[in-house]
């Protein structure tokens, strides 16, 4: 499959077929600075952008899920195992935990600190929540009596 020398192939066609695009190139340095090198240019900063795009979609479907307290869930001493893990903006937390034992409370600093419950803070009791870092701190408790003191709360830094 080779395309005809004076047709100047899409940039997405390029970016689809690495031999048709190295192939192109090849071309357009043979030329020297002659005729065609300033549609080549342009043809470059056109796959730059696509190339930029595409970049940012992959970031995008690269949010990573965790599981807050891995196989242990959401329970009692869970405030370290935000420890040593690199969270970003856009990562998931998902907190397993019976519904009727515990709950989750996204909350501010210094309501985490002091393990009390702001008036209209966003209370999550599934069992099964999945939670989206804002970039930042994110802090979250269990408000059930004395779990927070218990160890019961994390807090997570998102890039
Ligand atoms: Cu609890």
């Amino acid at each position: 499959m080779q395309a005809p020398r004076d047709e100047i192939p899409s940039p997405l066609h390029l970016l689809l077929d690495p031999i048709l695009c190295d192939e192109y190139y090849r071309s357009k340095i043979d030329m020297g600075q002659g005729r065609g090198s300033a549609s080549g240019s342009s043809a470059i900063f056109a796959v730059a952008a696509i190339l930029l795009i595409v970049l940012n979609a992959a970031e995008m479907v690269h949010a990573t899920t965790f599981t807050v307290g891995d196989k242990g869930g959401w329970t009692f001493n869970v405030v370290n195992w935000p420890n040593g893990k690199r969270f970003k903006a856009a990562d998931v937390l998902v907190f397993n935990y019976g519904s009727s034992l515990h709950n989750v409370v996204a909350l501010d600093g210094k309501s985490y600190n002091t393990c009390t419950t702001p008036k209209g803070a966003k209370i999550y009791t599934s069992g099964h929540d999945r939670i989206t870092l804002r970039r930042g701190k994110n802090y979250f408790i269990c408000n059930f009596p004395g779990h927070c003191q218990g160890g019961m709360k994390i807090a997570v830094n998102a890039a």
